[in-house]
């Protein structure tokens, strides 16, 4: 290792004990920036790094609630406020069981360079709770999204703090929280995306982050004159990136033959259609089922359980050309990565954030097949959050073609700035180092400009 990036991963460590995920983005990002600290030492005298690695505020907060039998489950709510250099934070809001302080901070802080790249003013950060809203009425729901927001208002706002969904936060999360925002503060304002279309959603915003991750895949087989046409896709996940990745890749003529969640997966060798997909939708977004069912709906169709204690996942070791991990993070390990290898694999798009092991990655690179990471590849979905930013200031609504047209651009504008950034930075083809470089360097500029604080 970089014996700058040593020293800084033992400081990271000590002051940020158990938080494994962390380590592992600040490392990897680190890692990156060598190169440009080396170049540039006045961001190393700054410690403009070592700033942004501190979040500017953290909030953590206790989530009473009252479930269906009367009980008081406490749950543990947290807002990470990373960075504000180029805008108010914006990101979004995770609840799952999993969820700690360390797992927050790793997506706030990939969140400060995901939302540099965009191309839109918006700073970083995320939140949640380790409320599992599975198995939940849709009253217990309500009654804890109240209570979360009942604390979390004070800390957000449309020019403060925008949060959005994530995973187990989608649209019937965001409707609760959102009106138990607007009833505390008596104004309607932007201060969620992802709201509901005739009250200051904006449309292609539920679509965005699979969309987006779909035209950066086609953006990187373009570099090697190709299309996603024809093309075998492992797709992971069932939830809102996964379901709408499924759906542009079977439009643009690829072929999607998995989808999962945490019980198992489904492997389909005729592909999952747009009747297919519907029903899919149907069964996780209305009836909130498992993957299981699909096989039992569609003839040819298999369905593996997940073995928690195996060594890798099976999902990866089917023979495909493109995988999109759409579940979470670190759900490609080294192994897994050898699997897609030898399965074919050349493009490997992350929807979800994180979803390779750092030994993954390097695997990939090492193969130089085309690897576009999660900060990059996903940034779709909040590049459209920063769009329904946009409608709700001007009090406006553009059509779906306005919206898609520019999510392609911004998605294109991300693409040529990676490539851009890995080229400059002397590893050209390196997605991870030009999303890193091209997302810090905005960042540190403006926190030079604006002195230290
Ligand atoms: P959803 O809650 O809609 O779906 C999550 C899916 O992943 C479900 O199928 C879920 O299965 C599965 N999953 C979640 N946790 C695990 C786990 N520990 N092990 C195995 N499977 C798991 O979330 P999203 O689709 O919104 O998010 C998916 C990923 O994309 C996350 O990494 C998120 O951070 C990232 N992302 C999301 C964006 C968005 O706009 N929503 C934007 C950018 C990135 P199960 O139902 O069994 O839990
Ligand atoms: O990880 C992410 O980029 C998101 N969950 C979306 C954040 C947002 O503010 O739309």
């Amino acid at each position: 290792m970089n014996p700058y990036v040593s020293s800084l991963m033992s400081d990271v460590q000590a002051k940020n004990p158990a938080q494994p995920e962390f380590h592992q983005a600040v490392e990897e990002v680190a890692e990156s920036l060598v190169v440009v600290l080396d170049k540039h030492p006045e961001y190393r005298s700054a410690k403009i790094l070592e700033r942004i690695i501190e979040p500017e505020r953290v909030v953590m907060f206790r989530v009473p609630w009252m479930d269906d039998q009367g009980e008081v489950p406490i749950t543990r709510g947290f807002r990470i406020e990373v960075n504000s250099a180029i805008g108010p934070y914006k990101g979004g809001l995770r609840f799952h069981p999993s969820v700690n302080l360390g797992i927050l901070k790793f997506l706030a802080f990939e969140q400060v360079f995901k939302n540099s790249l965009t191309t839109l003013p918006m700073g970083g950060g995320k939140g949640g709770s380790d409320f599992d809203p599975k198995g939940k009425s849709d009253l217990e729901v309500m009654r804890f999204c109240q209570s979360f927001m009942s604390e979390l208002f004070r800390h957000i706002g449309p020019n403060t703090d925008i949060p959005a969904g994530d995973i187990g936060v989608g649209g019937r999360e965001i409707g609760f929280l959102f009106g138990q925002y607007k009833r505390i503060a008596n104004e309607f304002t932007g201060v969620l995306t992802g709201k509901g279309i005739h009250w200051g959603g904006s449309l292609i915003r539920p679509e965005a982050t699979g969309y987006g991750a779909v035209y950066f895949a086609a953006n990187m087989l373009e570099t090697r004159g190709e299309t996603l046409e024809g093309k075998s896709c492992l797709v992971s996940g069932a939830g809102n990136v996964a379901q709408f990745a499924t759906e542009k890749l079977t439009e643009l003529g690829a072929k999607v033959v998995t989808l999962s969640d945490s019980s198992g997966h489904i492997y389909d060798p005729e592909g999952i259609n747009a009747e297919k997909l519907a029903w899919v939708q149907a069964l996780k977004n209305k009836r909130r089922g498992r993957i299981k069912e699909y096989a039992a709906e569609f003839p040819g169709a298999t369905y593996t359980e997940a073995d928690p204690g195996a060594d890798h996942n099976p999902l990866w070791a089917h023979k495909a050309e493109c995988a999109f991990p759409c579940a979470t993070q670190n759900e490609i390990n080294v192994k897994d990565a050898d699997n897609l290898l030898a399965g074919g694999v050349y493009l490997v798009t992350e929807g979800a954030n994180m979803p390779s092991s750092a030994q993954a990655v390097e695997h990939f690179i090492d193969k130089n097949i085309l690897f576009g990471p999660g900060k990059a590849a996903n940034a779709g979905g909040v590049a459209v959050s920063g769009l329904e930013m946009a409608q709700n200031s001007m009090r406006y609504n553009w059509t779906r073609e306005e919206v898609d047209t520019r999510l392609k651009m911004i998605m294109k504008d991300i693409h040529t700035a990676t490539v851009g950034a890995a080229d400059r930075f002397g590893t050209p083809n390196n997605y991870v180092n030009g999303a890193n470089i091209a997302g810090f360097l905005k960042v540190a500029d403006a926190m030079l400009d604006q002195g230290v604080v």
